[in-house]
C-alpha cells in the first residue's frame, strides 16, 4: 500500500493528500514531527529532508528540484487521473508557481501565527527555531501583529481564482486538474487552525473549496 510521509498541517502535504483521496487508491499516513525528518533521511537514503515523501513499495519518491511536481505526477501516472493534460500543461506551469510562491507566502504565515495551537510541545522548540533561522528572530510573533494585513492581502491575492471560478466549476474548466490540488493545498493549510473562513466577498472560491474537499476520479 501507498504511504504519505507527512505532518498534518503541510501545505504540500496537503496537495498530495488530496490526490490520493481523489484517485480512491488505499493509502496510508505516517505522521512525522516538523522537528524530527530522520525517516524522510533514511527512506530517501539521506538525499532529502522535507515532507512529503511518498513510498510505494521499494520506490521512494520525493520532490528532485524546487519547483518540480515528482509526487503529484507520480501519482498522476500511477492513478491514470490525468491531472496534467499537455495542451494545459504551460498554463498550469504558470499557476502551480504563482500558488506556491505568491500565494503560499501569505497563506503559511496566518496559520503559523497560531502554531502553539496545532505544533505539539515536544516539537515546539524545533518548530521555532526553524522559523526563526528562515524568517528572522520573533518572525511568529511579528505576523500576528501583521495579521489583519496579511488576511488583505490573501484576499487580493485569491481574487484571480474567484474570477476564474465565476466562469467554470474548476480553475481551467469543468473538471479539476493539477492546480485545482495545488490551490486546495494552500487553502486548506490557511484553513487549518480554525480560526478563519474564506472570504465572503469570494463566493465562487468558496463552493469550488466544498467541491474539491470531496470529488473522486470518474472512472
Ligand atoms: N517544493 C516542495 C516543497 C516541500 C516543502 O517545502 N516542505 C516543507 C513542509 S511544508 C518542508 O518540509 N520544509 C523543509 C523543512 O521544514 O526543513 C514540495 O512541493 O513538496
Amino acid at each position: 500500500m501507498i504511504e504519505l510521509i507527512q505532518f498534518p498541517w503541510s501545505n504540500f502535504c496537503i496537495v498530495a493528500r488530496r490526490i490520493l483521496e481523489f484517485s480512491g487508491a488505499r493509502f496510508k499516513i505516517i505522521n512525522i514531527p516538523s522537528g524530527d525528518r530522520s525517516l524522510v533521511w533514511k527512506l530517501t537514503q539521506e538525499k532529502y529532508y522535507a515532507v512529503p515523501v511518498v513510498k510505494d513499495g521499494a520506490k521512494v519518491v520525493f520532490e528532485s528540484g524546487d519547483d518540480t511536481q515528482d509526487i503529484a505526477k507520480f501519482l498522476d501516472a500511477k492513478f491514470k487521473l490525468n491531472l496534467f493534460p499537455a495542451e494545459r500543461e504551460g498554463e498550469q506551469a504558470i499557476l502551480w508557481r504563482y500558488f506556491e510562491h505568491d500565494l503560499e507566502a501569505v497563506s503559511f504565515r496566518l496559520n503559523d501565527l497560531y502554531w502553539r495551537e496545532f505544533v505539539a510541545k515536544d516539537d515546539q522548540l524545533s518548530f521555532v527555531r526553524h522559523k526563526e533561522r528562515k524568517f528572522g528572530r520573533g518572525c511568529l510573533d511579528e505576523w500576528r501583529t501583521q495579521q489583519q494585513d496579511l488576511l488583505r492581502q490573501l484576499e487580493q491575492k485569491l481574487q484571480p481564482c474567484e474570477l476564474m471560478l465565476a466562469h467554470a466549476e474548476f480553475l481551467l474548466g469543468e473538471r479539476p486538474l493539477f492546480v485545482d490540488f495545488e490551490l486546495f493545498g494552500m487553502v486548506e493549510n490557511f484553513l487549518y487552525s480554525g480560526h478563519y473562513r474564506l472570504p465572503k466577498t469570494q463566493p465562487h472560491l468558496r463552493a469550488w473549496h466544498r467541491r474539491m474537499k470531496t470529488i473522486r476520479v470518474a472512472r
